[in-house]
């Protein structure tokens, strides 16, 4: 009986949502043609669909669900938060307590003195705000010239005007004729589809290299900043090789050039440490976060300052001419305060780091003997498995062919979101994921990927 009623709210849905919801990154009129999936609710690592599918979340919604869904610490969070302050700002000589709490926890848990912070409502708008201190920070300086922010390719920063300059994926600038002027772009350190006869060490000091010959090519007293994610997660999962990021700090500091770290995928546990930086042996000027900030629960973000920044703005002698309605929101700020208060008390960047991140590891290198995985990469809960056409050639399948779209399609036919760029199939499930749990998605996985062999018409 209820699955009839729910049967007959997904036909509604998909019309109306045909009709008026404009989605993400979508061809709409396929979108429409195809119809959505409506998601009802969730628990734990599960999802479950209008149609009473029970799908495994191998993506903890869009890289965020750090603790898994249906926490109730965090819903009686929001719920206090909600009846006591809904709202707030933090403009005007105001402050709430929840704003307070989270910036001041932010500093105790943060690496290499990051101690001051700003609030914003999603990773974009953090980059964004990044863009304008850095510009900020060099006029302070007495260096107004100092403008000029790279990036990198298969970087993901966002999709606000600087947040999508900042970011190198081919597909999001020109619709919009970005880049922006003052920013520019270097190579990834992404060994697999790009290093050749290299080893991956050789390919990381390369890619390493090429920032140096940009901020020497465009002239240092003009690069005011140098941004990159830990590891690169919506570009592919791209772990960088051992040396990389050693080689990006000297070179960061010879021209001096702010080393800004975007964490809204690594940042809360993700990389198996608080923070990906920690992992990495980042020591970066300036931080970003958001995502795992709330478990994707409300909306927050924030930009965290080291003491060179945040001196200077300290130091200003005048208002900075930036902040948003929602700066510091009280209930998303308590949501998050609870989230990561779990984080802590369950340990779950300990066991992204240990024996639960060993264990999702060896699961995902079990695929690697499947004739269709040229390479498995992993990093605390983040997973990629490379899908390739000729493993000895790193050879990948020709793009018509979308050999990872019918991959994530055969995932979702049975029971597992799995993201796909490219040809690279990802896995970054919930941190409280079980090892029963992580079994059952690896041999989902290995399901898919058998099924797409079988469409791709090999023996
Ligand atoms: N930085 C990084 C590293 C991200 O991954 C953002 C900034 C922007 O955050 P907001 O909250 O503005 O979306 C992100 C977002 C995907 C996908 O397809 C990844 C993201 C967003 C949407 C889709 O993997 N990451």
């Amino acid at each position: 009986m209820a699955t009839q009623i729910i049967g007959a709210d997904t036909a509604r849905w998909r019309e109306l949502d045909a009709r008026h919801h404009v989605h993400p990154f979508s061809d709409q009129a396929a979108l429409a043609e195809k119809g959505v999936r409506v998601i009802t609710r969730a628990e734990g690592c599960w999802l479950w669909d209008s149609e009473g599918n029970r799908i495994l979340d191998g993506m903890s919604g869009l890289w965020c669900v750090n603790v898994g869904y249906g926490r109730p610490e965090l819903i009686e969070a929001a719920s206090r938060q909600i009846a006591t302050l809904p709202f707030y700002n933090t403009f005007f000589q105001c402050s709430t307590a929840p704003a307070i709490e989270l910036a001041a926890r932010l500093a105790a848990i943060a690496p290499s003195g990051l101690s001051r912070v700003f609030f914003a409502n999603s990773g974009s708008e953090a980059n964004d705000t990044v863009v304008k201190l850095v510009r900020y920070f060099w006029k302070l300086q007495g260096q107004p010239e100092k403008q000029t922010v790279i990036g990198r390719t298969y970087g993901y920063h966002g999709v606000t005007l600087a947040a999508a300059s900042l970011s190198g994926l081919p597909n999001m600038h020109p619709q919009f004729d970005l880049p922006l002027a003052g920013f520019a772009h270097v190579p990834a350190p992404y060994w697999y589809a790009e290093g050749g006869d290299l080893t991956p060490e050789q390919y990381g000091q390369r890619a390493a290299r090429a920032l140096e010959d940009k901020i020497l090519e465009l002239g240092p007293e003009t690069v005011g900043a140098f941004i990159g994610e830990p590891v690169q997660g919506a570009g592919g999962v791209i772990v960088p090789p051992a040396g990389y990021w050693a080689e990006i700090q000297r070179i960061c500091r010879q021209y001096d050039v702010l080393l800004v770290a975007d964490e809204v995928i690594c940042g809360f546990g993700r990389t198996g440490r608080w923070f990906g930086s920690e992992r990495f042996g980042i020591a970066p000027d300036v931080m970003t976060v958001a995502k795992g900030l709330s478990s994707g629960y409300l909306p927050i973000a924030a930009v965290l300052l080291g003491p060179r920044i945040g001196n200077a703005l300290a130091a200003a002698g005048e208002e900075w001419a930036h902040g948003f309605t929602y700066s510091g929101h009280p209930v998303a700020a308590a949501v998050a305060l609870e989230n990561l208060r779990i984080i802590e008390a369950e340990g779950l960047h300990e066991r992204a780091g240990g024996p639960l991140g060993d264990y999702f590891a060896s699961g995902l290198a079990s695929l690697a003997d499947h004739p269709l995985v040229g390479e498995v990469r992993t990093c605390g809960l983040l997973g990629a498995l490379e899908l390739v056409e000729d493993k000895r050639t790193r050879r990948y399948f020709p793009p018509a062919r979308k050999v990872g779209l019918t991959c994530r399609e055969h995932c979702i036919q049975n029971g597992l979101v799995m993201r796909a760029v490219r040809d690279v199939m990802i896995l970054a499930p919930p941190l409280i994921i079980t090892e029963a749990e992580i079994d059952e998605m690896i041999a989902k996985a290995r399901r898919a990927l058998d099924l797409t062999r079988h469409d791709l018409g090999i023996a």
